[in-house]
């Protein structure tokens, strides 16, 4: 049995649940090894049962060994149900942070004996274990290499979506899956947009161009923010950055076990308050990241999540202002023993483009 569903019985144990019923993609992936896009998983303590259609049947039966591959019929609340009804479950958990109302109610309806009660999985997911840890630093070497590239091809003239075509061509050919979101590519005043995804807009000298990519590799995300230059900086620019790039520093130094997530974003944040900034700092600093792009630990005003080595977060402060233009400094970080290790390895020095 692997370890992850070693964990998720352990939960079930805890909870007092007979069985749980699984449709998140990322928690029927993390639990079975299936990565295909339609099952669902029912676990009892002794008993794995995975849900899918004809078109995986043969996939399934390959990456998820722990479960009984079972083939949908015509009508999957049907199936779900008669597969629950073969169990002893009296309490059934549901992932009541995804399944949808309709689901819920159609296989409420069906239940005769059980109780469905809502838990939350998600957080079995925080700690990485060495493989998990090895397809992060994978997807990060690879958004990595990407920055390196994108470098020698920034310049006036050339659009947002030009570059983040590059940005996600260039992690393709490294070997990543797919982009780990929708690349953000923000310059001059729309760098001011935290999520600016990449428009039609052309690079100007004297643009501040914000860069917000990452690959998945192995289901596994990356997430890396650059802001650079084009041109040589202004002294206004040059402050923001390094206001942001200390708060960054500052956070990285006192990422340790034992913290949540709400003290280091104070950290942070309190830095670039005293700078005079903190109004303009409207995001929380970091989030977990794993088989999803957002996941728990959260780092922000409400991170109750006490860390512990083996989680993965992203450090990633900045300052927005209107009309003006923005910068953010990202690294994806693994919590390690007695601190912090940085996965990320692009510069974090100002870049100035000069073309
Ligand atoms: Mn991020």
């Amino acid at each position: 049995m692997s370890i992850h569903l070693e964990k998720l019985r352990l939960f079930l144990q805890e909870k007092q649940l007979d069985g749980v019923i699984i449709s998140k993609s990322a928690n029927v992936r993390y639990f079975s090894g299936f990565t295909g896009t339609a099952g669902i998983l029912i676990c009892t303590q002794d008993k794995g049962l995975l849900i899918t259609d004809s078109r995986y049947i043969e996939q399934a039966k390959k990456q998820a060994v722990d479960f009984e591959i079972i083939k949908q019929g015509k009508n999957i609340i049907n199936s779900i149900s008669d597969e629950i009804q073969s169990l002893t479950i009296l309490r059934l958990g549901f992932e009541s942070d995804f399944l949808t109302w309709d689901l819920h109610t159609e296989i409420a309806e069906k239940l005769i004996n059980q109780e469905l009660v809502p838990i939350k999985l998600d957080s079995l997911r925080m700690i990485k274990n060495d493989t998990e840890l090895a397809y992060i630093k994978a997807a990060v070497d690879i958004a990595d290499q990407a920055f390196e590239y994108i470098l020698d091809y920034l310049r006036p003239g050339v659009s947002e979506f030009d570059i983040a075509a590059e940005l996600e061509y260039k992690m393709r050919k490294l070997g990543a899956q797919k982009p780990a979101f929708d690349t953000i590519v923000a310059s001059g005043a729309r760098s001011a947009l935290p999520h600016g995804i990449a428009a039609a807009k052309r690079i100007e000298s004297g643009d501040i161009v914000t860069m917000d990519f990452g690959a998945v590799y192995e289901g596994y995300h990356s997430d890396i923010t650059r802001s650079v230059v084009i041109g040589q900086a202004t002294s206004k620019q040059r402050e923001v950055y390094e206001i942001v790039l200390a708060a960054q520093l500052a956070a990285l130094d006192s990422l340790n076990p034992g913290r949540t997530g709400a003290e280091i974003d104070a950290i942070a944040r309190d830095q670039i308050t005293l700078a005079g900034y903190g109004e303009f700092f409207g995001h929380g600093l970091g989030h977990g990241l794993g088989l999803s792009i957002h996941e728990e630990p959260r780092l922000s005003p409400s991170g109750c999540v006490v860390l512990q080595p083996g989680m993965v977060v992203t450090v990633e402060p900045g300052i927005y202002l209107p009309d003006w233009g923005g910068v953010r400094i990202e690294d994806t970080v693994v919590i390690s023993a007695y601190g912090c290790q940085v996965l990320t390895s692009s510069d974090k020095q100002l870049i100035e483009i000069n073309v």
